[in-house]
């Protein structure tokens, strides 16, 4: 046997361990992917590639109430009980999945975070590929509450720091069609890969100072694209850029009222 194919199977063994260990505690896991499988939500059965955490991440189609932005498919995260006699996660389990110290979470909002559900995919990717994708937040809670502020989120390896925001009951809100009262609709963020290597994109919901009153982030059109083969269209480029300074303006806001 050569060393190489040896090496592979080792590999392989360890990987299914761990896939084998999580099983047990009842995480559905994906193997590491070479590129983004099922980007759009689209393969079945659905879910594929996807590690789900929390009793509601789950595949819909236009029937919700709100269209894919591609395709026929997009994912739902939200922060309710989904499956009869399941339930989210705890933010601390978040936490324990993302590799973040305990209270990460709460320091993204003015109050402590409860429960929600999180969706990863772990991938290999080289220097200057760009990844992108479409997230639309929705809530049932009132607009502009700082007590209960649920927000969405995504992590990136290496380029989020640990996590940023993308949406909140601060957001710029339209009423929603769906099973949740308002949303945000379809934003597009785009991210330029630092380095050659494992990536892992994770996304996340969360109920902020109660678990009562649910929210829901939906995510679609996961790209993973060649960073000299595709030009980054400037508008995108300044679409990211005013989402950040966005957040950065809302969050100072909020200090400001808190103080
Ligand atoms: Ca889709
Ligand atoms: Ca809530």
């Amino acid at each position: 046997m050569r060393y190489s194919t040896l090496r592979r199977g080792c590999q392989g063994l360890a990987l299914g361990l761990l896939v084998s260990a999580l099983s047990t505690v009842g995480v559905t896991v994906a193997p590491v992917q070479a590129a983004i499988t099922n980007p759009g939500f689209e393969d079945a059965p659905a879910l594929t590639g996807w590690s789900t955490y929390g009793s509601n991440v789950t595949r819909e189609d236009g029937t919700f109430g709100v269209a894919p932005i591609e395709g026929a498919y997009q994912a739902l995260l939200s922060t309710g009980s989904g499956a009869p006699g399941s339930s989210p996660i705890t933010s601390g389990s978040m936490e324990s999945i993302l590799g973040l110290t305990s209270g990460t979470l709460d320091a993204f909002s003015l109050n402590f975070t409860t429960e929600g559900s999180l969706m990863t995919q772990t991938f290999s990717a080289a220097a200057g590929e760009i990844l992108s994708f479409h997230w639309n937040f929705l809530t049932n809670e009132a607009l502009f509450d700082i007590d209960f502020n649920d927000y969405g989120f995504y992590a990136l390896t290496n380029v989020s720091s640990p996590i940023d925001l993308i949406g909140d009951t601060f957001s710029p809100l339209i009423p929603s069609a769906g099973s949740f009262l308002s949303e945000t609709g379809y934003n597009l963020v785009s991210l330029t890969l630092p380095t050659t290597g494992l990536y892992t994109l994770a996304f996340g919901v969360l109920d902020v100072g109660d678990a009562s009153v649910d929210s829901g982030l939906l995510i679609d059109n996961v790209k993973l694209i060649g960073g000299s083969a595709v030009p980054e269209p400037s508008s995108v480029v300044l679409l990211a850029s005013g989402l950040a300074g966005l957040g950065y303006w809302r969050r100072k806001q909020l200090m400001a009222v808190k103080a």
